[in-house]
């Protein structure tokens, strides 16, 4: 045979080669989106992990290509851009303790990606998320379409999830939106969640639907509770494979997204998670709902906060 010939394959970098980094390679690869590349500031960590994700493409049959590096110049030309690179949550702690050691990590991985990668797409995963994406859309320069932050699809999907164990149906039948910050004030829109199109209100009553947006808000919490090292890692990595997804086959899907707002929800200058349609040029619109004075009260104390970590970002 020739060798063969070399063809330009979606690519996307994870800066952050750690739980969340390496499990999205693996989701990302095993449902054949694009080619990954793993970027670490451990040194050898990438490329183990990147070699053994290689090895299993016989088994899990496809044929994805993954590389493991230190070196951004090995991102270059990625059409996504995914940065997971920072410190995570220990037992007691807060999303925005991790500010300042996390904002440091997210603008130097984000200037280091724009380098190599101008056209990319970016997603932001690190905590505090929206504060985080804010800093790396600052970071970057970038138009807001080209640059936002995943937790509202985690966020959605942990409430679905407890919707589903609730009533004990299919989770995939159960559809629901959380918006806001990914924090203790994000906002739940249970009157807009269904199981199939019969509103959730129909088949729960006030308190156990209060009970279960309880459990979503802490949702992150709980696991880190019972594991004691490190957090969620499994759904998180879905949830940004669906953004990477959406955006790679230009599916135009209308999921939670934490955006720079300019003006929406008469918010200014502020990122939370709000519905937004993603396709390949990113973020392609943002929907703005009807929502209930007590909804708007509680989206804007969400951004509130968030401003406020950001302004402290600043001083930092
Ligand atoms: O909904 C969401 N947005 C989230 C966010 C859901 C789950 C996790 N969330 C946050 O993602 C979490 O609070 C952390 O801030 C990040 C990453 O979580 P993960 O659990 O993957 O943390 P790890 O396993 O510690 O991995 C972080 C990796 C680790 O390998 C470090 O060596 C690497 O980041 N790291 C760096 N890589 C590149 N460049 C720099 N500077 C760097 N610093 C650390």
């Amino acid at each position: 045979f020739n060798s063969p010939t070399v063809c330009s394959l979606p690519r996307v970098t994870i800066v952050g080669a750690g739980r969340v980094g390496s499990t999205l390679a693996q989701r990302i690869a095993e449902k054949n989106l694009a080619d990954v590349v793993l970027l670490d500031i451990v040194e050898g960590m990438p490329q183990g992990l990147a070699l053994d994700l290689t090895e299993a493409r016989g088994i899990e049959l496809h044929n994805r290509q993954i590389i493991g590096t230190n070196n951004y110049f090995d991102t270059s030309g990625s059409q996504i851009v995914v940065i997971t690179a920072g410190l995570p949550r220990k037992p007691g702690m807060s999303r925005d303790d991790l500010l300042k050691t996390n904002a440091k990590i997210v603008v130097e991985a984000a200037k280091n990606a724009i380098a190599h990668s101008p056209n990319a797409i970016f997603i932001v995963v690190t905590n505090p998320l929206d504060v985080m994406t804010y800093l790396a859309w600052q970071a970057t320069n970038l138009p807001r379409e080209r640059i936002m932050g995943m937790a509202g699809v985690l966020d959605s999907a942990r409430f679905e999830t407890f919707i589903a164990m609730e009533l004990g149906v299919l989770p995939a039948d159960v559809k629901a939106m959380v918006l806001g910050s990914h924090g203790d004030l994000m906002v739940p829109l249970s009157r807009y969640a269904t199981v199939n199109g019969i509103p959730v209100t129909e088949l729960l009553d006030a308190t156990t639907i209060e009970r279960l947006v309880e459990r979503t808000r802490n949702g992150g919490a709980e696991i880190v509770e019972l594991m004691q090292t490190g957090g969620a890692f499994f759904a998180p990595a879905s949830a940004t494979s669906v953004m990477v997804e959406s955006i790679l086959w230009n599916q135009s899907r209308l999921l939670p997204v934490a955006t720079y707002l300019e003006g929406e929800y008469g918010l200014i200058d502020v990122v939370i998670g709000v519905p937004c349609r993603l396709g390949c040029g990113g973020i392609e619109s943002v929907l703005e709902l009807n929502l209930t004075d007590e909804e708007i009260k509680a989206l804007h104390s969400s951004a509130e906060s968030v401003h406020q970590n950001i302004q402290r970002s600043q001083e930092i």
